[in-house]
Protein backbone atom coordinates (compact mmCIF):
# COMPACT_ATOMS: atom_id res chain seq x y z
CA UNK A 1 0.00 0.00 0.00
CA UNK A 2 1.17 3.53 -0.58
CA UNK A 3 2.68 5.82 2.11
CA UNK A 4 1.08 9.09 2.83
CA UNK A 5 4.39 10.53 1.15
CA UNK A 6 3.80 8.44 -1.50
CA UNK A 7 0.38 9.54 -2.39
CA UNK A 8 1.42 12.84 -1.98
CA UNK A 9 4.06 13.29 -4.80
CA UNK A 10 1.65 10.95 -6.95
CA UNK A 11 -1.18 13.81 -6.23
CA UNK A 12 1.36 16.45 -6.69
CA UNK A 13 2.68 14.98 -9.82
CA UNK A 14 -0.93 14.72 -10.98
CA UNK A 15 -1.30 18.56 -10.44
CA UNK A 16 2.20 19.40 -12.00
CA UNK A 17 2.53 17.10 -14.77
CA UNK A 18 5.96 16.56 -14.77
CA UNK A 19 7.74 14.37 -17.52
CA UNK A 20 9.25 12.35 -14.66
CA UNK A 21 9.61 11.91 -11.28
CA UNK A 22 13.18 11.24 -9.58
CA UNK A 23 13.62 10.26 -5.94
CA UNK A 24 16.87 12.03 -4.76
CA UNK A 25 19.09 9.97 -2.48
CA UNK A 26 21.38 12.70 -1.45
CA UNK A 27 24.37 11.20 -2.36
CA UNK A 28 27.70 12.63 -3.78
CA UNK A 29 27.06 10.36 -7.07
CA UNK A 30 23.78 11.88 -7.80
CA UNK A 31 25.08 15.72 -7.22
CA UNK A 32 27.63 15.17 -10.40
CA UNK A 33 24.57 13.16 -12.39
CA UNK A 34 22.52 16.42 -11.42
CA UNK A 35 25.36 18.95 -12.39
CA UNK A 36 25.62 16.87 -15.41
CA UNK A 37 22.07 17.33 -16.03
CA UNK A 38 21.92 21.01 -15.28
CA UNK A 39 25.29 21.81 -17.76
CA UNK A 40 23.68 19.73 -20.53
CA UNK A 41 19.71 19.42 -20.40
CA UNK A 42 18.25 21.66 -18.43
CA UNK A 43 18.32 25.83 -19.32
CA UNK A 44 16.93 28.86 -17.62
CA UNK A 45 16.39 32.02 -19.73
CA UNK A 46 18.39 30.41 -22.52
CA UNK A 47 21.17 29.09 -20.34
CA UNK A 48 22.36 26.20 -19.12
CA UNK A 49 21.58 25.88 -15.50
CA UNK A 50 25.29 25.31 -14.57
CA UNK A 51 28.51 26.24 -15.86
CA UNK A 52 31.98 24.72 -14.81
CA UNK A 53 34.60 26.97 -13.21
CA UNK A 54 38.42 26.47 -13.42
CA UNK A 55 38.30 23.23 -11.37
CA UNK A 56 42.51 24.10 -10.55
CA UNK A 57 41.42 27.08 -8.71
CA UNK A 58 38.23 26.37 -7.62
CA UNK A 59 37.47 22.62 -7.17
CA UNK A 60 33.89 21.15 -7.73
CA UNK A 61 32.96 24.94 -8.17
CA UNK A 62 30.09 25.88 -10.87
CA UNK A 63 28.33 29.22 -12.01
CA UNK A 64 25.00 29.48 -12.00
CA UNK A 65 23.15 32.42 -13.56
CA UNK A 66 19.38 32.88 -12.70
CA UNK A 67 16.44 34.37 -14.36
CA UNK A 68 17.32 38.48 -14.60
CA UNK A 69 14.35 39.18 -12.55
CA UNK A 70 14.88 36.42 -10.17
CA UNK A 71 17.78 37.82 -7.62
CA UNK A 72 16.36 38.02 -4.62
CA UNK A 73 13.72 37.67 -1.68
CA UNK A 74 10.60 38.96 -2.51
CA UNK A 75 8.49 39.96 1.08
CA UNK A 76 5.68 41.68 -1.47
CA UNK A 77 5.02 38.01 -2.77
CA UNK A 78 5.60 36.47 0.53
CA UNK A 79 2.47 35.19 2.47
CA UNK A 80 1.40 33.21 5.76
CA UNK A 81 -1.95 31.42 5.53
CA UNK A 82 -3.14 31.27 8.75
CA UNK A 83 -7.06 30.58 9.21
CA UNK A 84 -6.89 33.89 11.03
CA UNK A 85 -5.82 36.74 9.90
CA UNK A 86 -5.06 38.31 13.71
CA UNK A 87 -2.45 35.44 13.70
CA UNK A 88 -0.72 36.65 10.82
CA UNK A 89 -0.23 39.86 12.17
CA UNK A 90 0.81 43.40 10.79
CA UNK A 91 4.30 42.05 9.87
CA UNK A 92 2.98 39.05 7.20
CA UNK A 93 1.03 39.29 4.06
CA UNK A 94 -2.04 37.24 4.41
CA UNK A 95 -4.62 34.86 2.78
CA UNK A 96 -7.15 32.74 4.02
CA UNK A 97 -5.40 29.32 3.27
CA UNK A 98 -8.64 27.60 0.84
CA UNK A 99 -8.20 30.98 -1.20
CA UNK A 100 -4.48 30.67 -1.30
CA UNK A 101 -4.86 26.81 -2.43
CA UNK A 102 -6.87 27.75 -5.14
CA UNK A 103 -4.23 30.76 -6.42
CA UNK A 104 -1.64 27.92 -6.55
CA UNK A 105 -3.36 24.89 -7.60
CA UNK A 106 -4.71 26.88 -10.99
CA UNK A 107 -0.94 27.99 -11.41
CA UNK A 108 0.81 25.15 -10.25
CA UNK A 109 -1.31 22.81 -13.17
CA UNK A 110 1.18 21.42 -15.39
CA UNK A 111 3.57 24.39 -14.34
CA UNK A 112 6.38 21.08 -14.81
CA UNK A 113 5.91 20.25 -18.11
CA UNK A 114 8.49 19.36 -19.96
CA UNK A 115 10.21 19.13 -16.80
CA UNK A 116 11.74 16.43 -14.55
CA UNK A 117 9.98 16.89 -10.97
CA UNK A 118 12.86 15.98 -8.04
CA UNK A 119 11.84 14.30 -4.70
CA UNK A 120 14.11 15.41 -2.25
CA UNK A 121 13.94 14.09 1.44
CA UNK A 122 15.71 15.42 4.01
CA UNK A 123 15.93 16.72 7.58
CA UNK A 124 16.55 20.33 9.07
CA UNK A 125 18.77 19.04 11.99
CA UNK A 126 21.16 16.32 12.73
CA UNK A 127 18.99 12.41 12.58
CA UNK A 128 20.13 11.97 15.67
CA UNK A 129 18.57 15.42 17.38
CA UNK A 130 15.75 15.27 19.17
CA UNK A 131 15.33 18.67 17.57
CA UNK A 132 15.40 17.87 14.08
CA UNK A 133 12.33 17.60 11.78
CA UNK A 134 11.99 15.28 8.35
CA UNK A 135 11.63 17.11 5.25
CA UNK A 136 10.11 16.59 2.03
CA UNK A 137 10.77 18.86 -1.04
CA UNK A 138 9.26 18.46 -4.93
CA UNK A 139 11.08 21.14 -6.95
CA UNK A 140 11.69 21.21 -10.79
CA UNK A 141 14.89 22.33 -11.67
CA UNK A 142 18.77 20.48 -10.86
CA UNK A 143 20.02 23.94 -8.92
CA UNK A 144 17.26 23.86 -6.12
CA UNK A 145 17.85 20.01 -5.89
CA UNK A 146 21.73 20.02 -5.42
CA UNK A 147 21.86 23.31 -3.04
CA UNK A 148 19.21 21.80 -1.19
CA UNK A 149 21.86 18.90 -1.17
CA UNK A 150 24.46 21.61 0.63
CA UNK A 151 22.26 23.22 2.63
CA UNK A 152 20.51 20.10 4.65
CA UNK A 153 21.07 16.55 5.38
CA UNK A 154 19.39 15.34 2.68
CA UNK A 155 19.14 11.26 2.68
CA UNK A 156 17.10 8.52 1.00
CA UNK A 157 17.26 7.43 4.99
CA UNK A 158 14.46 10.00 6.05
CA UNK A 159 12.23 8.20 3.77
CA UNK A 160 12.22 5.08 5.90
CA UNK A 161 12.26 7.77 8.81
CA UNK A 162 9.04 9.02 7.64
CA UNK A 163 7.76 5.72 7.23
CA UNK A 164 3.84 6.01 7.54
CA UNK A 165 3.56 8.97 9.23
CA UNK A 166 1.99 12.14 7.78
CA UNK A 167 3.54 14.26 9.86
CA UNK A 168 6.84 15.39 7.66
CA UNK A 169 7.25 18.97 6.37
CA UNK A 170 5.78 19.26 2.92
CA UNK A 171 7.75 22.07 0.39
CA UNK A 172 6.15 22.25 -3.11
CA UNK A 173 8.64 24.39 -5.49
CA UNK A 174 8.53 25.14 -9.29
CA UNK A 175 10.59 27.77 -10.72
CA UNK A 176 6.77 28.17 -13.27
CA UNK A 177 7.63 30.25 -15.80
CA UNK A 178 8.93 33.35 -13.72
CA UNK A 179 6.49 35.43 -14.63
CA UNK A 180 6.48 37.85 -11.36
CA UNK A 181 2.36 37.85 -11.93
CA UNK A 182 2.43 34.10 -11.07
CA UNK A 183 5.34 34.13 -8.34
CA UNK A 184 4.27 33.33 -4.71
CA UNK A 185 6.07 32.06 -1.48
CA UNK A 186 2.89 31.03 0.33
CA UNK A 187 2.92 29.23 3.64
CA UNK A 188 0.67 26.43 5.46
CA UNK A 189 2.13 26.70 8.99
CA UNK A 190 -0.78 24.62 10.35
CA UNK A 191 -0.06 21.57 7.68
CA UNK A 192 3.95 22.42 7.97
CA UNK A 193 3.41 23.03 4.21
CA UNK A 194 5.44 25.66 2.19
CA UNK A 195 4.28 26.40 -1.83
CA UNK A 196 6.53 28.54 -3.86
CA UNK A 197 6.04 28.93 -7.76
CA UNK A 198 8.05 31.37 -10.19
CA UNK A 199 11.20 32.00 -8.53
CA UNK A 200 14.77 29.95 -8.19
CA UNK A 201 16.11 31.88 -5.91
CA UNK A 202 17.28 30.73 -2.87
CA UNK A 203 15.30 32.31 -0.16
CA UNK A 204 12.33 31.80 -2.21
CA UNK A 205 13.09 28.36 -3.31
CA UNK A 206 15.04 26.41 -0.66
CA UNK A 207 12.36 25.71 1.27
CA UNK A 208 14.09 24.33 4.13
CA UNK A 209 16.19 27.65 4.60
CA UNK A 210 13.73 30.62 5.86
CA UNK A 211 10.25 29.09 4.71
CA UNK A 212 10.30 26.34 7.25
CA UNK A 213 13.53 26.85 9.47
CA UNK A 214 12.44 30.35 10.50
CA UNK A 215 8.60 31.19 9.30
CA UNK A 216 6.79 28.27 9.67
CA UNK A 217 9.24 26.56 12.65
CA UNK A 218 8.74 30.13 14.53
CA UNK A 219 5.26 29.13 14.49
CA UNK A 220 5.68 25.40 15.17
CA UNK A 221 8.01 26.82 18.35
CA UNK A 222 6.04 29.17 19.27
CA UNK A 223 3.58 25.77 19.80
CA UNK A 224 6.08 23.36 21.55
CA UNK A 225 7.90 25.93 23.43
CA UNK A 226 11.41 27.05 21.76
CA UNK A 227 12.52 29.38 19.51
CA UNK A 228 13.08 29.97 15.39
CA UNK A 229 15.84 32.99 15.34
CA UNK A 230 17.51 34.42 12.17
CA UNK A 231 21.29 34.11 14.00
CA UNK A 232 24.27 32.84 13.67
CA UNK A 233 26.17 30.17 16.30
CA UNK A 234 29.42 30.48 17.29
CA UNK A 235 31.89 29.61 19.93
CA UNK A 236 34.44 31.80 21.15
CA UNK A 237 37.63 30.34 22.65
CA UNK A 238 39.77 32.68 24.88
CA UNK A 239 43.58 32.25 26.08
CA UNK A 240 42.82 29.67 28.14
CA UNK A 241 40.91 27.59 25.89
CA UNK A 242 37.17 27.97 27.45
CA UNK A 243 34.97 28.59 25.26
CA UNK A 244 31.50 30.45 25.46
CA UNK A 245 28.99 29.49 22.94
CA UNK A 246 26.88 33.12 21.58
CA UNK A 247 24.28 33.47 19.35
CA UNK A 248 23.63 36.88 17.19
CA UNK A 249 20.82 38.08 15.12
CA UNK A 250 21.78 40.22 12.33
CA UNK A 251 19.25 41.50 9.44
CA UNK A 252 20.12 40.19 6.06
CA UNK A 253 23.78 41.21 4.35
CA UNK A 254 25.01 42.44 7.72
CA UNK A 255 27.66 40.69 7.94
CA UNK A 256 26.22 38.21 9.90
CA UNK A 257 28.83 35.33 8.08
CA UNK A 258 31.17 37.01 8.34
CA UNK A 259 30.66 37.16 12.15
CA UNK A 260 30.32 33.20 12.10
CA UNK A 261 33.56 32.79 10.61
CA UNK A 262 35.52 36.03 11.78
CA UNK A 263 39.35 34.99 12.29
CA UNK A 264 40.43 37.26 15.20
CA UNK A 265 42.25 39.88 15.14
CA UNK A 266 43.64 39.41 19.11
CA UNK A 267 46.00 36.77 20.15
CA UNK A 268 44.71 33.67 21.44
CA UNK A 269 41.30 34.36 20.78
CA UNK A 270 39.41 31.84 18.19
CA UNK A 271 36.36 32.14 16.79
CA UNK A 272 34.70 28.01 16.33
CA UNK A 273 31.57 28.56 13.34
CA UNK A 274 28.18 26.71 13.92
CA UNK A 275 25.59 28.30 11.94
CA UNK A 276 25.89 31.39 9.52
CA UNK A 277 21.74 31.94 9.32
CA UNK A 278 19.38 30.38 11.21
CA UNK A 279 19.56 29.11 15.54
CA UNK A 280 16.76 27.18 16.75
CA UNK A 281 16.73 27.40 20.72
CA UNK A 282 15.69 24.90 22.57
CA UNK A 283 15.17 25.31 26.63
CA UNK A 284 17.72 22.21 27.66
CA UNK A 285 17.31 19.33 30.71
CA UNK A 286 19.73 22.19 32.85
CA UNK A 287 16.98 25.19 32.25
CA UNK A 288 19.93 26.81 29.94
CA UNK A 289 19.35 27.88 26.08
CA UNK A 290 20.99 25.03 24.04
CA UNK A 291 20.91 25.86 20.00
CA UNK A 292 21.58 23.86 17.20
CA UNK A 293 21.61 24.94 13.31
CA UNK A 294 19.48 22.93 11.37
CA UNK A 295 21.12 23.79 7.90
CA UNK A 296 24.34 22.31 6.80
CA UNK A 297 25.62 25.04 4.31
CA UNK A 298 26.47 28.46 3.46
CA UNK A 299 23.78 30.33 1.58
CA UNK A 300 26.32 33.49 1.59
CA UNK A 301 26.33 36.63 -0.59
CA UNK A 302 29.36 37.17 -2.25
CA UNK A 303 30.35 40.92 -3.09
CA UNK A 304 32.52 41.92 -0.26
CA UNK A 305 33.62 38.88 0.73
CA UNK A 306 37.57 38.48 0.43
CA UNK A 307 40.74 37.14 2.64
CA UNK A 308 40.31 40.86 4.24
CA UNK A 309 36.76 40.75 5.01
CA UNK A 310 36.13 36.77 5.61
CA UNK A 311 39.42 34.92 4.68
CA UNK A 312 38.05 31.35 6.36
CA UNK A 313 34.95 31.33 3.50
CA UNK A 314 37.62 32.24 0.88
CA UNK A 315 38.95 29.33 2.12
CA UNK A 316 35.70 27.19 2.39
CA UNK A 317 35.10 28.38 -1.04
CA UNK A 318 38.16 26.86 -2.38
CA UNK A 319 38.47 23.64 -0.37
CA UNK A 320 36.74 21.48 -2.49
CA UNK A 321 36.09 18.38 -0.28
CA UNK A 322 32.48 18.75 -0.56
CA UNK A 323 30.81 18.72 -4.17
CA UNK A 324 30.30 20.61 -5.15
CA UNK A 325 30.00 24.85 -4.14
CA UNK A 326 27.88 27.05 -6.40
CA UNK A 327 28.37 30.34 -7.83
CA UNK A 328 25.33 32.43 -8.29
CA UNK A 329 25.02 35.56 -10.50
CA UNK A 330 28.25 36.78 -9.70
CA UNK A 331 30.75 37.96 -13.10
CA UNK A 332 32.86 35.41 -15.03
CA UNK A 333 36.37 36.07 -15.87
CA UNK A 334 36.93 35.21 -19.36
CA UNK A 335 40.49 35.16 -19.11
CA UNK A 336 40.67 32.18 -16.35
CA UNK A 337 37.37 31.35 -16.08
CA UNK A 338 37.13 32.07 -12.24
CA UNK A 339 34.14 33.71 -10.73
CA UNK A 340 34.22 37.47 -10.12
CA UNK A 341 32.61 40.26 -7.68
CA UNK A 342 33.18 43.28 -6.68
CA UNK A 343 35.14 43.19 -3.15
CA UNK A 344 36.63 40.34 -3.71
CA UNK A 345 40.14 41.82 -3.37
CA UNK A 346 41.85 41.19 -6.82
CA UNK A 347 41.70 43.61 -9.41
CA UNK A 348 38.75 43.29 -12.05
CA UNK A 349 38.86 41.15 -15.46
CA UNK A 350 40.44 42.62 -18.45
CA UNK A 351 37.65 40.96 -19.95
CA UNK A 352 34.72 38.97 -18.43
CA UNK A 353 30.97 38.17 -18.86
CA UNK A 354 28.64 40.52 -15.84
CA UNK A 355 25.89 38.44 -13.96
CA UNK A 356 23.92 38.20 -17.18
CA UNK A 357 26.28 36.66 -19.35
CA UNK A 358 26.91 39.74 -21.43
CA UNK A 359 30.28 41.14 -21.99
CA UNK A 360 31.16 43.74 -19.41
CA UNK A 361 34.61 45.52 -18.91
CA UNK A 362 36.13 47.26 -15.53
CA UNK A 363 35.10 50.93 -17.87
CA UNK A 364 31.88 49.97 -17.47
CA UNK A 365 29.93 51.54 -15.29
CA UNK A 366 27.85 48.41 -14.28
CA UNK A 367 28.40 45.48 -11.35
CA UNK A 368 30.04 42.55 -13.05
CA UNK A 369 28.25 40.65 -10.12
CA UNK A 370 25.04 41.34 -8.97
CA UNK A 371 24.52 42.82 -5.08
CA UNK A 372 23.10 40.06 -4.26
CA UNK A 373 24.94 37.36 -6.10
CA UNK A 374 25.68 34.36 -3.56
CA UNK A 375 27.89 31.46 -2.98
CA UNK A 376 26.02 27.92 -1.55
CA UNK A 377 29.21 25.67 -0.11
CA UNK A 378 29.00 22.78 2.85
CA UNK A 379 29.52 24.15 5.96
CA UNK A 380 31.70 20.98 6.08
CA UNK A 381 34.40 22.91 4.38
CA UNK A 382 34.60 25.49 6.74
CA UNK A 383 38.16 25.48 8.13
CA UNK A 384 37.20 26.56 11.68
CA UNK A 385 34.05 24.63 12.26
CA UNK A 386 33.28 24.24 15.78
CA UNK A 387 33.64 20.00 16.70
CA UNK A 388 29.93 20.39 18.59
CA UNK A 389 28.98 20.99 15.21
CA UNK A 390 27.22 17.90 14.68
CA UNK A 391 26.00 17.19 18.67
CA UNK A 392 22.70 16.44 18.35
CA UNK A 393 21.87 18.41 21.93
CA UNK A 394 23.24 21.56 20.52
CA UNK A 395 25.59 23.92 22.12
CA UNK A 396 24.91 26.38 25.84
CA UNK A 397 24.14 29.77 24.73
CA UNK A 398 25.72 32.45 27.39
CA UNK A 399 25.24 35.24 25.32
CA UNK A 400 22.70 36.56 22.48
CA UNK A 401 23.49 39.40 20.14
CA UNK A 402 21.63 41.37 17.81
CA UNK A 403 22.62 44.33 15.73
CA UNK A 404 21.67 46.45 12.73
CA UNK A 405 22.89 48.14 10.08
CA UNK A 406 22.92 51.81 11.87
CA UNK A 407 25.29 54.87 10.69
CA UNK A 408 24.12 57.01 13.63
CA UNK A 409 22.45 56.50 16.62
CA UNK A 410 23.29 53.20 18.20
CA UNK A 411 25.89 52.75 20.38
CA UNK A 412 28.92 49.89 19.23
CA UNK A 413 27.63 47.99 22.09
CA UNK A 414 25.47 47.57 24.94
CA UNK A 415 24.07 45.32 27.30
CA UNK A 416 20.73 45.05 28.46
CA UNK A 417 19.89 45.15 31.95
CA UNK A 418 18.01 42.00 32.09
CA UNK A 419 15.96 38.99 29.74
CA UNK A 420 12.88 41.50 29.61
CA UNK A 421 14.71 44.70 28.57
CA UNK A 422 16.48 42.85 26.29
CA UNK A 423 13.66 41.44 24.49
CA UNK A 424 12.42 45.01 24.54
CA UNK A 425 15.82 46.05 22.73
CA UNK A 426 15.94 43.41 20.09
CA UNK A 427 12.11 43.92 19.40
CA UNK A 428 13.21 48.28 18.70
CA UNK A 429 16.25 47.16 15.92
CA UNK A 430 16.35 48.85 13.09
CA UNK A 431 18.56 48.35 10.31
CA UNK A 432 19.20 50.23 7.10
CA UNK A 433 18.18 47.94 4.17
CA UNK A 434 20.07 45.93 2.17
CA UNK A 435 20.53 44.08 -1.77
CA UNK A 436 19.01 40.82 -0.16
CA UNK A 437 15.63 41.68 -0.34
CA UNK A 438 13.85 43.39 -3.60
CA UNK A 439 13.36 46.75 -2.22
CA UNK A 440 15.10 50.17 -1.65
CA UNK A 441 18.44 50.04 -0.19
CA UNK A 442 19.86 52.14 2.52
CA UNK A 443 16.66 52.79 3.98
CA UNK A 444 15.73 52.35 7.79
CA UNK A 445 12.98 49.81 9.01
CA UNK A 446 12.28 48.56 12.15
CA UNK A 447 13.17 45.08 11.77
CA UNK A 448 12.93 43.14 15.64
CA UNK A 449 15.40 40.45 15.93
CA UNK A 450 16.00 40.61 12.18
CA UNK A 451 13.01 38.61 11.71
CA UNK A 452 10.61 40.88 10.42
CA UNK A 453 10.97 39.00 7.11
CA UNK A 454 10.88 35.85 8.82
CA UNK A 455 8.69 35.75 11.71
CA UNK A 456 5.40 33.42 10.72
CA UNK A 457 2.94 34.74 13.04
CA UNK A 458 1.60 38.40 14.92
CA UNK A 459 4.99 39.97 15.96
CA UNK A 460 3.04 40.92 19.17
CA UNK A 461 2.70 37.36 20.23
CA UNK A 462 6.41 36.57 19.29
CA UNK A 463 7.49 38.62 21.67
CA UNK A 464 4.78 37.20 24.28
CA UNK A 465 6.63 34.00 23.47
CA UNK A 466 10.23 35.19 24.14
CA UNK A 467 9.29 36.67 27.62
CA UNK A 468 7.55 33.04 27.96
CA UNK A 469 10.46 31.42 27.21
CA UNK A 470 12.87 33.79 29.49
CA UNK A 471 10.18 33.16 32.49
CA UNK A 472 11.20 29.18 31.88
CA UNK A 473 14.80 29.86 31.87
CA UNK A 474 17.09 29.19 35.26
CA UNK A 475 19.98 30.63 33.76
CA UNK A 476 19.17 33.14 30.46
CA UNK A 477 21.64 33.97 28.37
CA UNK A 478 22.92 38.06 28.88
CA UNK A 479 21.56 40.04 26.42
CA UNK A 480 23.47 42.71 23.84
CA UNK A 481 23.29 44.80 20.87
CA UNK A 482 25.88 46.03 18.58
CA UNK A 483 26.40 48.01 15.86
CA UNK A 484 29.36 47.68 13.87
CA UNK A 485 28.87 50.64 11.26
CA UNK A 486 28.40 53.77 13.03
CA UNK A 487 30.22 56.62 10.47
CA UNK A 488 31.89 59.94 11.27
CA UNK A 489 30.80 63.57 9.53
CA UNK A 490 32.93 62.16 6.68
CA UNK A 491 30.57 59.27 6.53
CA UNK A 492 33.43 56.56 6.71
CA UNK A 493 32.67 54.04 9.03
CA UNK A 494 34.66 54.47 12.40
CA UNK A 495 34.77 51.21 13.80
CA UNK A 496 36.79 48.63 11.70
CA UNK A 497 34.92 45.69 11.79
CA UNK A 498 35.78 42.28 10.68
CA UNK A 499 38.35 40.24 12.70
CA UNK A 500 38.56 43.40 14.99
CA UNK A 501 34.95 42.43 16.12
CA UNK A 502 36.74 40.29 18.30
CA UNK A 503 37.21 43.12 20.75
CA UNK A 504 33.62 43.74 21.21
CA UNK A 505 33.16 39.82 21.18
CA UNK A 506 35.74 39.71 24.25
CA UNK A 507 33.87 42.16 26.30
CA UNK A 508 30.58 40.56 26.02
CA UNK A 509 32.22 37.32 27.30
CA UNK A 510 34.21 39.45 30.13
CA UNK A 511 30.80 40.56 31.32
CA UNK A 512 29.21 36.83 31.02
CA UNK A 513 32.26 35.89 33.09
CA UNK A 514 31.57 38.50 35.34
CA UNK A 515 35.21 40.19 34.54
CA UNK A 516 34.24 43.79 34.07
CA UNK A 517 32.01 46.57 35.50
CA UNK A 518 30.39 48.60 32.64
CA UNK A 519 29.02 52.36 32.76
CA UNK A 520 24.84 52.53 33.03
CA UNK A 521 23.49 54.77 30.41
CA UNK A 522 19.61 55.39 29.27
CA UNK A 523 20.00 52.65 26.77
CA UNK A 524 21.72 50.18 28.45
CA UNK A 525 25.44 49.29 29.79
CA UNK A 526 28.56 50.11 27.81
CA UNK A 527 31.94 49.31 28.87
CA UNK A 528 34.57 51.61 29.84
CA UNK A 529 36.70 52.32 26.92
CA UNK A 530 39.84 50.76 29.58
CA UNK A 531 38.24 47.12 29.57
CA UNK A 532 37.96 47.51 25.57
CA UNK A 533 40.62 45.43 24.63
CA UNK A 534 42.43 48.17 21.90
CA UNK A 535 46.23 47.03 21.53
CA UNK A 536 47.24 46.92 18.00
CA UNK A 537 44.46 49.01 16.78
CA UNK A 538 44.87 53.04 15.36
CA UNK A 539 41.58 54.52 16.35
CA UNK A 540 41.06 58.12 17.58
CA UNK A 541 39.71 58.06 21.08
CA UNK A 542 37.66 60.97 20.73
CA UNK A 543 35.80 59.06 17.87
CA UNK A 544 35.98 55.75 19.89
CA UNK A 545 34.13 57.51 22.74
CA UNK A 546 31.53 59.37 19.66
CA UNK A 547 30.40 56.11 19.24
CA UNK A 548 29.32 55.48 22.97
CA UNK A 549 27.59 58.23 22.83
CA UNK A 550 23.66 58.80 23.79
CA UNK A 551 22.26 61.64 22.14
CA UNK A 552 19.10 62.62 23.95
CA UNK A 553 17.66 64.79 21.09
CA UNK A 554 18.04 61.94 18.55
CA UNK A 555 16.94 59.07 20.58
CA UNK A 556 13.82 61.15 21.16
CA UNK A 557 13.26 60.89 17.21
CA UNK A 558 13.95 57.12 17.86
CA UNK A 559 12.09 56.11 20.24
CA UNK A 560 8.56 58.11 18.67
CA UNK A 561 9.61 56.02 15.09
CA UNK A 562 9.41 52.42 17.85
CA UNK A 563 6.29 53.65 19.02
CA UNK A 564 4.48 54.17 15.62
CA UNK A 565 6.28 50.65 15.01
CA UNK A 566 5.25 48.71 18.07
CA UNK A 567 1.61 50.38 17.66
CA UNK A 568 1.32 48.02 14.67
CA UNK A 569 0.60 44.97 16.44
CA UNK A 570 -2.39 46.64 18.94
CA UNK A 571 -3.13 44.62 21.64
CA UNK A 572 -1.29 41.62 20.70
CA UNK A 573 1.72 43.64 22.22
CA UNK A 574 2.66 42.02 25.54
CA UNK A 575 2.03 45.09 28.38
CA UNK A 576 6.13 44.44 29.30
CA UNK A 577 7.17 45.40 26.13
CA UNK A 578 5.18 48.83 26.88
CA UNK A 579 6.35 48.90 30.43
CA UNK A 580 10.16 49.00 28.63
CA UNK A 581 9.23 51.73 26.34
CA UNK A 582 7.87 54.02 29.16
CA UNK A 583 10.81 53.43 31.58
CA UNK A 584 13.38 54.23 28.42
CA UNK A 585 10.64 57.15 27.31
CA UNK A 586 11.59 58.57 30.57
CA UNK A 587 15.10 57.81 30.68
CA UNK A 588 15.35 59.82 27.11
CA UNK A 589 13.60 62.68 28.52
CA UNK A 590 15.26 63.17 31.67
C1 LIG B 1 19.58 35.31 3.64
C2 LIG B 1 18.70 36.44 3.97
O1 LIG B 1 19.73 34.97 2.46
O2 LIG B 1 18.56 36.73 5.16
O3 LIG B 1 20.12 34.71 4.58
O4 LIG B 1 18.13 37.06 3.06
MN1 LIG C 1 19.51 35.38 6.50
Amino acid sequence: MATPLERWVDEQARLFKPKKVYWCDGSEKEAHELIEIGIIDEQINGQPVFQALNQHKWPKGFLHRSHPSDVARVEHLTYVCHPDKNVAGANNNWMAPEEAKQLMTKISDGAMKDRTMYVLPYTMGHPDSPYAKACVQLTDVSYVAVSMRIMTRMSKSVIDKIGSKDDFVKGIHSVGDFSQERRFIMHFPDERLVWSIGSGYGGNALLGKKCFSLRIASWVGKQEGWLAEHMVILGIEDPKGNVTYVTAALPSACGKTNLAMMESALPGYKIWTIGDDIAWLNIGPDGRLWAINPETGFFGVAPGTSMQTNPNMMRALKKGSFYPTLFTNTGLDLDTNEPWWEGIGTPPPRSALDWQGEHWEPSYNTKAAHPNSRFTVSIYNAPALSKEFDNPKGVPISAMIFGGKRTQLIPLVFESSNWQNGVFSAARMGSETTAAAAHQEGVLRRDPMAMLPFCGYNMGDYFGHWLDIGSKLKNPPKIFSVNWFRTDEEGKFVWPGFGENIRVLKWIIDRVNNRVDARQTPVGLVPHIKDLDLSGLKIEKEKLEKIFEVDIKDWDKEIKDVRQFLEKFGDRMPKAMWQEYETLAKEIQR
